[in-house]
């Protein structure tokens, strides 16, 4: 699996720096994925901002981590990242039907965000594993997907566990975000 995922980073992200944030409630399975991936040592800070936030790099790509759906007071912090960012990649526990108005409150407010109109969307509907977990497509209707005009996104069924969908999901955001930046555009279709 490591092996498969560097050489896809190899391959399709290049040498372009490229930053990614990976977001989610708490439970969506964020730090299982960044495990899973194999790229890089996990750091963990706790900066003085208030919430913990976990950083990845492989080469030139940077991912950061942190749980959404707490404080709202902190949300105005989260721009710090948000700055710059090319693609989004928010986690869905599809088991967690009681809280998927939540995590559609937290996902409209995250890509809504001035910050975040450029950046690429990739959903992970995780924990396909589970009996009785929303497919894909209601996770897509749970978020308000269907509904998002001139954005660049995609969904994909997953099993951080086990790996399943992290590399189809990734492929997706490497070739879209290196179409983008070969033709000099953002996220925002035209
Ligand atoms: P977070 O970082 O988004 O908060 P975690 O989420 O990665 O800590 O995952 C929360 C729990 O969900 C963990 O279980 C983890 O093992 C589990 N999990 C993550 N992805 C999957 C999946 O695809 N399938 C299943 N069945 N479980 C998953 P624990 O028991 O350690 O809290
Ligand atoms: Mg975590």
């Amino acid at each position: 699996m490591g092996q498969a995922f560097r050489k896809l980073f190899d391959t399709f992200f290049g040498n372009t720096e490229m930053r990614v944030v990976m977001l989610g409630l708490d439970a969506a399975g964020k730090t299982t994925i960044l495990y899973k991936l194999h790229i890089g040592e996990v750091l963990s800070t706790v900066p003085t901002i208030g919430f913990n936030v976990e950083k990845v790099q492989y080469k030139n790509v940077v991912f950061t981590v942190w749980d959404v759906g707490g404080q709202e007071k902190l949300r105005p912090l989260w721009r710090h990242y948000f700055n710059n960012t090319d693609g989004l990649i928010y986690v869905v526990d599809s088991l967690d039907r009681e809280r998927i108005g939540k995590a559609r409150a937290e996902f409209q407010a995250i890509i809504n965000d001035p910050f975040m109109l450029n950046s690429a969307i990739l959903v992970f509907a995780n924990k396909q594993d589970l009996r009785g977990a929303m497919t894909p497509m209601e996770v897509c209707e749970g978020l308000g997907l269907y509904d998002l005009k001139n954005r660049r996104w995609h969904i994909q069924g997953t099993c951080a566990l086990k790996g399943d969908g992290l590399y189809e999901g990734l492929d997706w955001l490497s070739e879209t975000l290196k179409e983008l930046k070969a033709a000099g555009r953002s996220g925002v279709l035209v």
